[in-house]
């Protein structure tokens, strides 16, 4: 896109100026003055950093910032489009309330502050705060702010979205390495095999970068993934497989690992527990017996694993991110687990070429008594429970929709955040949310949330708005920090803080709420030797270094050391040992397995409505559910037929779009469209959404939403 609108410029200026120049000078003949600032990218998790260009105040341009790890000087589609939502003309541009009829009439921040407030403080007299809660998409400010406004409310259930991301996978990984992540040493592997993860679909702008680098430079790149995935220009070898049986495959690699004797001796004595009893449980997932669960053929897995021998220690599995592993199936800890078991065979924890485990940096204590956190509530988050394995951290919002259905919760805020159409069976959402005396969103349009909400709160978006810092580790470390790009669009907005310093004052907790972000930023920041002046320019610091070096992690599990076995997971009521778990819902004859996936200019629910984005959706029909070309000829489906589409739980008419890149038996639907919100009218009911397809149930320990756990149907819908 920066690519278009260079062009476009230069065309304008008939080829005779550099872009920057004719930007200038244009600039000049308006009278208008060219600025530059800094921020951080609000498309994804990755908030990548960007400095944008403003003409007289009007925002011109994007790019990636050089300093910042992920953006690498660039930034994605999705980034770019979604820095129109400034100017969209469907933002939320004053607070609202849901009347009795259903409708929304415009509220004055005063009134909406008041209500707001003395009907938690009524709540909180009936219930107790415990049957307060609040779901937020990790932002920095956001996360800060959402924790904060609870705790001094007294409750302690504050939920990120992961339980339909990455809660399996990151919960898994904590009790493997006692981290909730790693990374692959790209610029030095030999060997890199993806379960499930594109990088060329769920970008982040540096992992493109990286994994071109990688494939340009001879390492073997390996795709398992019942679709042909956008990666796949780089990828050497495509591992089509079932979905949900990557369990299986991984088992069976190990299991060629082990009984050929292939695995790193040394690694395995010194730095793990539980190996027997894995071995055990490997020796019996052959292959042969794999190939039957996941169709790819034995002597494949066994060439595969042989291979990553070869290469160990640069060789390594990619740790992958939401399909799979993140929240999608029964078996999604087990499988993410099992992954770690193959890098531990291969001896490729910290080593050249492997997996590595990197540090993060954090603010250090701050003396400010305004900043001190309110006391720490004294019941344990709802969900703890239930979901013993869940990461703390993130918790799992799905026990939250739970209690809300039980009676358990009475009131819900949503800051940022789309739970009602993203997270878990949007029909179990809205039941949820309609039992309770109090829904309150947060949010920059009216999403199928804000929909369903007794209050809307409009934050200004967030080119307008100054963040607190945002702390990314790494081989590296770095801070970066959105500053206010653009004055206010629209007045009736507020920034995070402003939003919860009135919600906390009017709920009686203001006392927690006598700063202002940039106050706590500055403050923040100095902890590390960073002046605020200084980010407010150059956006992404580099911080002290921490001297990462290669050699095998300290692993910081209950044990120290990585973990075949853990104790804790089979107190949940799992198998300890890390082995074979079947997935829910295999397809019947006649039925469909069915996947989601990420496409790359759009995000999660929150682009569909952007105009750029969603015309270009519409222009190449990116909408459709793909299908392999041997399953269309037998059900007499052509490329652009509608389809009905349906599951147990919901029917939907869609256009397919027939491929070669897909798996016989399997569907692909992508994750960006089907919105329900009326007020988003590029959106609205464009194609269908996986989520409304999928059973409203949890995997049992962790809680992630099960987002795959379903098998479809197709009938071609007569024209
Ligand atoms: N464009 C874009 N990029 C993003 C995001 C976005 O919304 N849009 N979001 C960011 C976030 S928050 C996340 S969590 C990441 C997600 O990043 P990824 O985990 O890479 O995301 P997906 O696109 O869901 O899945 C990747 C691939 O997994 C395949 N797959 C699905 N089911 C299975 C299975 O059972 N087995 C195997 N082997 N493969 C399977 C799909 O066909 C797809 O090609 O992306 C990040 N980047
Ligand atoms: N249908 C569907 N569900 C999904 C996914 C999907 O692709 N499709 N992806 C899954 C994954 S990987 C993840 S990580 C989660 C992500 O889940 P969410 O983080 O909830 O992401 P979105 O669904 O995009 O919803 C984000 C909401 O934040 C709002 N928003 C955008 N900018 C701002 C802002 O500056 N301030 C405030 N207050 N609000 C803002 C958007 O309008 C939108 O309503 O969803 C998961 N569920
Ligand atoms: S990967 Fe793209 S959408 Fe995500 S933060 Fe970076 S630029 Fe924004
Ligand atoms: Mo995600």
């Amino acid at each position: 896109m920066r690519g278009t609108a260079a062009t476009a410029a230069l065309a304008a200026a008939a080829g005779s100026l550099s872009f920057g120049a004719w930007q200038a000078e244009q600039a000049h003949a308006a009278d208008d003055a060219v600025e530059e600032a800094p921020s951080l990218c609000n498309g994804c998790s990755s908030k990548c950093g960007l400095v944008a260009t403003t003409v007289g105040g009007r925002l011109w341009t994007l790019r990636g910032s050089d300093v910042h790890p992920y953006a690498k000087g660039h930034i994605c589609g999705r980034g770019h489009g979604l820095a129109q939502m400034a100017y969209s003309d469907e933002r939320l541009t004053s607070p609202m309330r849901r009347t009795e009829s259903g409708e929304f009439e415009p509220v004055s921040w005063d009134d909406a502050f008041a209500e707001i407030g003395q009907k938690v403080k009524e709540i909180i007299a009936a219930n107790g705060p415990e049957s307060l809660a609040i779901i937020q998409d990790p932002r920095p400010s956001g996360k800060y702010y959402s924790k904060r406004f609870m705790n001094a409310l007294g409750s302690p259930n504050v939920y990120a979205h992961s339980s339909s991301c990455n809660l399996s996978k990151e919960s898994a990984y904590t009790y493997t390495i006692g981290a909730s992540n790693y990374s692959t040493d790209f610029g030095n592997a030999k060997m890199v095999m993806f379960i499930g993860r594109s990088y060329g679909d769920g970008i982040r702008p540096s992992s493109v970068a990286s994994l071109a680098a990688a494939a340009e430079a001879g390492t073997r790149i390996v795709s398992v993934d019942p679709r042909l995935n956008n990666s796949g220009i780089f990828s050497d070898d495509w591992v089509p497989i079932n979905p949900g049986t990557d369990l299986a495959f991984l088992m069976a690699m190990c299991n060629v690992l082990i009984e050929e004797d292939l695995y790193d001796h040394e690694f395995v004595e010194q730095n793990t527990v539980g190996f027997e009893e894995f071995a055990a449980q490997a020796k019996e997932c052959t292959p042969a017996w794999a190939e039957t669960i996941t169709d790819v053929p034995a002597e494949r897995i066994e060439e595969l694993a042989r291979a990553m021998a070869a290469a160990a220690p640069a060789a390594s599995i990619e740790a992958g991110w939401r399909a799979v592993i993140g929240c999608a199936y029964k078996n999604s800890f087990d499988t993410a687990r099992a992954a770690t078991a193959v890098n531990a065979l291969l001896g490729c924890w910290g080593q050249k070429g492997g997996a590595l485990l990197t540090s993060s940096p954090k603010a250090g204590k701050l003396d400010d008594a305004r900043f001190d956190d309110p006391p720490k509530p004294e019941a344990k988050a709802i969900g703890a429970k239930e979901y013993p394995l869940a990461l703390a951290s993130a918790g799992t919002n799905v026990a939250a929709l739970e209690a809300a259905l039980d009676g358990r919760l009475k009131g819900m805020f949503f800051y940022n955040s789309n739970a009602a159409k993203g997270y878990a069976q949007p029909k179990a959402w809205t039941e949820a949310l309609g039992k309770l005396d109090l829904v309150v969103t947060i949010d920059v349009q009216m999403s199928e949330t804000a929909l369903q909400s007794d209050y809307v709160l409009p934050e200004c978006t967030y080119l307008e708005r100054l963040e607190l810092p945002e702390w990314i580790g790494g081989k590296k470390h770095f801070v970066g920090m959105r500053t206010r790009v653009l004055e206010p669009i629209h007045p009736e907005t507020k920034a995070c803080d402003e939003i919860f310093n009135g919600l906390a004052e009017a709920c009686g907790v203001g006392e927690y709420f006598q700063f202002t972000a940039e106050e706590l930023a500055a403050a923040q920041l100095k902890t590390v030797g960073v002046d605020i002046e200084t980010i407010k320019k150059e956006g992404t610091v580099e911080l002290a270094d921490p001297k990462f070096a290669y050699g095998t992690p300290t692993f910081k599990t209950a044990s120290g050391k990585f973990e075949f076995k853990t104790d804790a997971v089979g107190e949940a009521g799992l198998n300890p040992v890390i082995g074979y778990v079947e997935r829910k819902v295999t397809p019947k004859v006649g039925e469909f397995y069915i996947v989601g996936g990420k496409q790359g200019i759009h995000s999660h629910t929150m682009t569909q409505n952007i105009a750029a984005l969603n015309a270009i959706s519409r222009q190449y029909n990116m909408e459709r559910l793909w299908m392999s070309a041997k399953d269309a000829e037998s059900l007499g489906i052509a490329d652009g037929d509608t389809v009905e589409l349906s599951s147990s739980e919901h029917t939907g008419t869609v256009a397919v779009r027939v491929t070669q890149r897909m798996k016989p038996g399997v569907l692909f639907l992508p994750t960006h469209y089907g919105g329900d919100s009326p007020y988003q009218t590029r959106a609205y009911q464009y194609g269908v959404a996986l989520t409304d397809f999928i059973p409203f149930d949890t995997e049992p320990g962790v809680g992630s939403m099960m987002s795959q756990e379903v098998a479809v149907t197709v009938t071609k819908v007569e024209a």
